[in-house]
């Protein structure tokens, strides 16, 4: 067995350096521990993590329950690949589909892989069902989206960092600006070939872009009008994060009590990730009803990991674990707290422009250009002071703790964010 010897954080950051490829930029910070809502460094130091893997912690680092629903599963068995059957995957299936309410699930492993299931699914229903000509399907996708990272994924990014030279790329997609109803209109009444609609619910990378009140429902409706599929990519918004199960929280079976003012908005293809197993293991899903996802045909769609043993076990623990715990409505009034909190301190910054976001997921602007390195900065000196943020774009940070904080954790982080902020004032 390879010992890992214990190594200084400059070690661990040359490592990677020098023996990895250097597709990510991290902060200079090496993580050895994490527990609920605090992660370690090497050196011993504590931070709160107010990232959470990209929304993919929301029932906090190492949450017991998942753990060992891991540890239990990956003793008995951990894979078949689905040439057979096991005895799991069938109870996730059940348990996920009647959680949000839909009559299939197809399992997948990254949000990525999910997407490209989507678009996959979604394009097959055109010219089997709705009857569009051979390869002639569109789909609509929104500006500044962010659906990972496949080939055919950046083929519909306007990001060029993402896309430049990875072509050529694939066809068959039309941008219009997010949160505009007025140019879906357009091009839904345009084009009598469109397939879907793909839409982020809250534009994560984008930098936490929250469309107006009733896009989403309004888009929805023409999609039905049309007789478009709706694709919502719920792989950061989904499974609690918003203060809702879902952002588009269609009559999903969450437990919460109070769901007035949710655009109760049902996807025909939701696409899930990133939390569906707390951050334990890459689980990914995408759920439809019959009508459509019975254009999918043994030997049309797979993977060799996708609904294992363990993702399968990891998963129903994971999605318990948001209802015991009402991650959700946690969620839900810890952002209040946090946006009020931080507007009192905004209206006498210079620094600050605004907060905005939804639940747990928030984002700051910088009063900088985009190209500045202030929030960088921002980002060292939240470390020095202990917690952990990253920045999207080089004036917005974004703030996704885990969903399991307390309102005291939530109010000792305001003030380590506006005592560091404060330091940047002129
Ligand atoms: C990285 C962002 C977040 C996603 C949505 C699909 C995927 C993602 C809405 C793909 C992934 C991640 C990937 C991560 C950075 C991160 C991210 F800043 F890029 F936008 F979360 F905000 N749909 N988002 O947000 O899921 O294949 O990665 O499992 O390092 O690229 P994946």
């Amino acid at each position: 067995m390879i010992q890992l010897e214990s190594i200084s954080s400059q070690e661990a950051m040359n490592l990677e350096d020098q023996y990895g490829a250097h597709n990510y930029h991290p902060l200079p910070v090496v993580l050895t521990k994490g527990e609920g809502v605090f992660v370690w460094d090497v050196e011993g130091k504590k931070y709160y993590d107010f990232l959470s893997a990209y929304s993919s912690l929301n029932q906090g680092h190492g949450h017991p329950k998942i753990v060992n629903a891991l540890i239990e599963q990956a003793q008995r068995l951990t894979l078949t690949s689905r040439a057979f059957y096991n005895d799991v995957l069938g109870k996730y299936e059940e348990f996920a589909t009647q959680y949000f309410n839909f009559d299939k699930l197809l399992p997948m492993n990254t949000g990525a892989e999910a997407v490209e299931t989507a678009i996959k699914i979604c394009r097959r229903w055109a010219y089997e069902v709705k009857g569009i000509d051979e390869n002639q399907a569109k789909i609509i996708v929104c500006n500044n989206n962010f659906h990972g990272r496949t080939t055919t994924i950046i083929s519909f990014s306007n990001d060029a960092n993402a896309k430049r030279n990875f072509g050529p790329y694939t066809e068959g997609f039309l941008n219009i600006p997010y949160n505009d109803i007025d140019a879906l209109e357009t091009v839904l009444s345009k084009h009598s070939d469109i397939a879907g609609f793909l839409v982020e619910p809250i534009q994560g990378e984008a930098g936490v872009m929250v469309p107006d009140e009733g896009y989403l429902k309004k888009a929805k409706a023409l999609c039905t009008q049309y007789n478009v599929l709706f694709l919502a990519d719920e792989v950061q918004t989904g499974i609690a994060r918003t203060g809702r199960l879902l952002a588009t929280c269609g009559n999903c079976t969450c437990e919460q009590k109070d769901c007035s003012g949710t655009p109760d908005i049902k996807p025909d293809i939701l696409i899930l990730g990133k939390a569906l197993s707390g951050g334990l293991y890459p689980v990914s899903a995408v759920l439809a009803n019959n009508d459509i996802m019975n254009v999918i045909k043994p030997g049309s769609h797979g993977s060799t990991f996708g609904g294992n043993p363990i993702a399968a076990a990891v998963a129903m623990a994971a999605l318990e674990v948001v209802n015991d715990e009402h991650l959700a409505e946690n969620a839900e009034r810890l952002g209040i707290i946090f946006r009020d909190e931080l507007n009192k301190y905004i209206k006498q910054s210079t620094i600050v422009k605004l907060v905005r976001g939804k639940g747990l997921l928030n984002a700051i602007v910088i009063n900088e250009h985009e190209q500045s390195d202030t929030a960088w900065n921002i980002c060292l000196k939240l470390r020095d002071n202990g917690l952990l943020a990253k920045p999207t774009h080089g004036n917005i940070i974004r703030f996704a703790p885990p969903l399991v904080m307390t309102e005291e954790q939530l109010r000792d982080c305001v003030a380590i964010i506006i005592k560091t902020l404060k330091t940047f004032e002129d």
